[in-house]
């Protein structure tokens, strides 16, 4: 098997009452679990099965869209994993502290825009905050399973009919958000906003700023 399930690194429970013990359950063990099978399946006997989840995303253009939809999944739910943890919130210190307020003029600022993000990307997809090659902070959505790190032309120019853009913004994602209705359906129903709020008493703002360093 070139790709593997990482162990969810709390249990499910960890992040009640923010995210409930069966969408935890579900997500890893279902949901993730299928993207993981399907790259799998998707890259078999293929050199990519020997490369990183990275560079197949960086280089996604040249592979076929279930290496796309599905690794860009196995991407995106490694890192949603991490950036959760029981016992976290509050806000970022030292350098991404910095950073952030840099970019975005406040921590609350910064979380306002990013809520946007999320609420308003249509249909499914993720939030994110990435570090841009110059190594300064931005906000931006994808649609689906995509990310900044795609390898694919902004907007809808370049991509086949019926066919969603990447991030308007490319970069290394240091924090994401899954706004797919299987993230939240559970315990909020339609209310993505309220799901998004309570999304930042779960960061893990240490993972946040081991991975901007
Ligand atoms: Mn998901």
């Amino acid at each position: 098997m070139a790709f593997t399930l990482p162990a969810l690194p709390y249990a499910f429970n960890a992040l009640e009452p923010h995210i409930d013990a069966k969408t935890m359950e579900i997500h890893h063990g279902k949901h993730h679990n299928a993207y993981v099978t399907n790259l799998n399946a998707a890259v078999a006997g293929k050199p990519e099965e020997n490369l990183s989840i990275e560079e197949i995303c960086k280089n996604i253009s040249k592979y076929p869209m279930a290496v796309r939809n599905n690794g860009g999944g196995h991407y995106n739910h490694s890192l949603f994993w991490t950036i959760m943890a029981p016992n976290a919130g509050g806000a970022p210190t030292g350098a991404l502290a910095d950073a952030i307020h840099a970019a975005f003029g406040s921590f609350d600022e910064f979380k306002t825009k990013f809520n946007a993000a999320a609420t308003g990307r249509f249909g499914s997809g993720w939030a994110w905050l990435i570090k841009d090659a110059s190594g300064k902070l931005a906000i931006t959505s994808t649609a689906n399973q995509d990310n900044p790190l795609m390898d694919l032309p902004t907007g809808q120019a370049g991509l086949p009919a019926g066919q969603a853009g990447v991030a308007e913004v490319k970069g290394t994602p240091i924090l994401g958000l899954d706004v797919w209705e299987h993230a939240y359906y559970l315990n909020y129903q339609n209310r993505r906003p309220d799901y998004c709020a309570a999304f930042w008493n779960v960061v893990n703002w240490n993972e946040v700023a081991k991975r901007f360093a």
